[in-house]
């Protein structure tokens, strides 16, 4: 088995969400949060920092940390990505393109859910609610879900 750490941010301002239009790699064709795999060196946090400047130009502040999932795909069963999500509302820059995303702002009741990964329709919504949450979701070669566990923790 082997967990790899990863990141997710979704940035919140005045009922709207940011989403960046995954232009290459994995997840291509997607609207995603920002963020992406922690290296060695640096924490979550830090990776999350290092992330949201590369992929859109914005500098976070204040992060809170709302929920953990673990993604596992049946291809490579036990290899579980470990994704950390947050919420930042303590932001500065403009959203900007880069070679990795296109950002656009979506209102909250407007997210594109058929344009983005299996999973988020389960856990969006909590986060939208401020509720935190842990949760694992196991994909198929197509990347629906086979399994599914996700549940609101304190
Ligand atoms: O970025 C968002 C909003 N969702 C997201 C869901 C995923 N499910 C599996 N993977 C790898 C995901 C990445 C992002």
């Amino acid at each position: 088995m082997s967990v790899k750490l990863m990141t997710l941010c979704i940035v919140c301002k005045d009922k709207k969400v940011l989403l960046g239009m995954k232009k290459r790699g994995f997840g291509v064709g997607r609207w995603n949060g920002f963020g992406g795999k922690v290296q060695e060196d640096e924490t979550i946090e830090e990776s999350l920092r290092r992330e949201m400047e590369e992929e859109c130009g914005l500098k976070l502040g204040d992060l809170e940390e709302l929920g953990v999932l673990e993604f596992e795909f049946a291809k490579k069963p036990g290899d579980i990505l470990e994704v950390h999500i947050f919420k930042s509302i303590d932001f500065s820059g403009e959203p900007t393109e880069s070679e990795e995303m296109k950002p656009e702002w979506f209102d909250e009741d407007k997210v594109p859910f058929e344009k983005m990964w299996s999973d988020d329709p389960y856990w969006f919504p909590l986060f939208l609610a401020g509720k935190k949450f842990k949760g694992h979701f196991l994909f198929d070669d197509n990347d629906q879900i086979l399994e599914k566990n996700i549940e609101v923790i304190k």
